[in-house]
């Protein structure tokens, strides 16, 4: 970073938020790109934009009290970051994961905020979650920590204020009880969550959104720059969650084949190609460990440490699981192995060192903003079903979620295009969202 403004900005940062790495880390990949121009631009620095967008407009944080199936008393960390308002309500998803705090969602909410602004629909951004585990717990106990979580966070939602959704830890079912107890305390039905089942007032297509999307932008990418698609592709998916397991749907349906998945204990490998349902069957409806696996395929291989599914190789890695999951050394396997494309479905998976390994061997990267930016486009779609008092078809949301991956692909490659910068997509997506955000800002003038 060159600028002395954002380089001021950045130290202001560091100083105010020492310990929030992840937060850091998302500010500084995106102050990196605005960089490159801020020379065009002096009303930044007049009317300090960065520090108005970079800082979160609201941090909630509360206790959440809950009984276990013993009959101890828990108590949990609860948060909402309401990042930004300025395109729409407040949007993004609730992670349950032990490993959550206020750097992780700040660092999401940011994110969001940015992804948000490409998907062309009145969306603001924002993130939330617990340091609850979900692993090992009872339904009864899932059910009984949403309530409590509930119970505090909806002071704060509405569906023209804030809309939750949901994100690691937190699927259909959490979305369920959650929603169930809103409307429980609120007496009103209304779009206040997204990611419901269609039964109680969810979109189709919102479960696989996600996944699709990033396939459907990774085969644009191929498509556009490559000349080629997903055919007889070999493709490495991290994590077995929502994301990594309807990307892998996906990318098999359009030719690719899918030689390894992870969860966090581990990874499966096979050079024939996985079998996607079962794995399916296993992690998402028997919440089972992917080792599980091995009980139907023998010919697969288990390794314990997840991490080294970068190791494999392959043509294209689609990290799907979390946070800094691929890094400098697993970039350079990567790159050593002769991977073409990496296409991020997680949210800031890669590594800054992990990027820079890409973008020195010229490997064509998919952003995570603009990749994963499916699943909140078909929650804005559950948002406008709701409003219609409608549903659409299936067939008609993924044909629109697909076009409209297509057009972000298309947004963020004219934007690296227009200043010189080729197929640095990473460049594209920070410069296009910011820039889109910086607009709506001073619309609204000091507020
Ligand atoms: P899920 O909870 O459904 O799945 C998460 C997967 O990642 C699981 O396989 C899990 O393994 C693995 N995982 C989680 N944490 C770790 C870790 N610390 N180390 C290794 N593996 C880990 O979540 P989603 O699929 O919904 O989310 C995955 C990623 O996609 C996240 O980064 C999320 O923010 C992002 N995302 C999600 C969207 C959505 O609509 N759901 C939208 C856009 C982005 P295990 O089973 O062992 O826990
Ligand atoms: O990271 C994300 O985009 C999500 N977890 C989905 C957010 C949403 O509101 O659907």
């Amino acid at each position: 970073m060159e600028n002395t403004y954002l380089k001021q900005q950045y130290e202001k940062f560091e100083k105010l938020y020492p310990n929030e790495k992840e937060y850091l880390q998302s500010i500084h990949d995106v102050l990196n790109s605005i960089d490159d121009i801020i020379e065009f631009h002096p009303e930044y620095e007049t009317f300090n934009v960065v520090e108005r967008l970079l800082e979160p407009e609201r941090v909630i944080s509360f206790k959440v009290t809950w009984i276990d199936d013993e009959k101890n008393v828990r108590v949990n960390r609860g948060y909402r970051v309401q990042h930004s308002s300025l395109i729409g309500p407040y949007k993004g998803g609730l992670r349950f994961h032990p490993s959550v705090n206020q750097s992780v969602l700040k660092f999401l909410a940011f994110d969001q905020t940015l992804k948000n602004s490409l998907t062309n629909l009145p969306m603001g951004g924002g993130k939330g979650g617990s340091d609850f585990n979900p692993k090992g717990k009872s339904d009864f106990e899932i059910m009984t920590f949403c309530h409590a979580f509930m119970r505090e966070l909806f002071h704060h939602l509405g569906e023209d204020v804030d809309v939750p959704a949901g994100d690691i830890g937190v699927g259909q079912r959490e979305i369920g009880y959650l929603y169930g107890y809103y409307k429980k305390i609120t007496n009103q039905v209304t779009s206040s969550m997204t990611g419901k089942d269609s039964l109680i007032g969810g979109s189709l297509v919102r479960r696989e959104a996600t996944g699709y999307g990033l396939a459907y932008f990774v085969e644009a990418l191929l498509g556009k720059i490559k000349n080629t698609t997903f055919k007889d592709k070999k493709v490495i998916i991290s994590g077995s969650g929502n994301v990594a397991l309807h990307a892998a749907l996906k990318v098999r349906e359009l030719g690719g084949k899918v030689i390894a998945m992870s969860d966090s204990s581990g990874f499966i490998h096979d050079e024939e190609g996985l079998d996607i349902d079962m794995i399916k069957t296993i992690k998402q409806e028997n919440r089972e460990r992917i080792k599980r696996y091995l009980d139907h395929y023998e010919n697969a291989q288990y390794k314990d440490e997840s991490s080294n599914i970068w190791t494999l190789k392959a043509d294209i890695a689609l990290p799907c699981a979390t946070q800094n999951e691929l890094d400098e050394t697993a970039a350079k396997h990567l790159v050593d192995n002769g991977i073409m494309l990496v296409g991020e479905g997680a949210n800031m998976p890669t590594t800054s060192k992990g990027k820079a390994v890409f973008k020195k061997h010229d490997i064509l990267f998919a952003p995570c903003k603009a990749a994963n930016a499916g699943g909140v486009l078909v929650s804005g779609f559950e948002i406008a079903q709701s409003a219609q008092f409608n549903s659409w078809s299936f067939d008609t949301i993924n044909e629109k979620l697909k076009a409209m991956m297509e057009t972000i692909f298309n947004d963020i490659h004219q934007t690296a295009k227009k200043y010189d910068k080729d197929t640095d997509l990473q460049f594209g997506v920070n410069v296009y969202s910011f820039q889109k955000l910086v607009q709506a800002m001073l619309e609204q003038g000091i507020v």
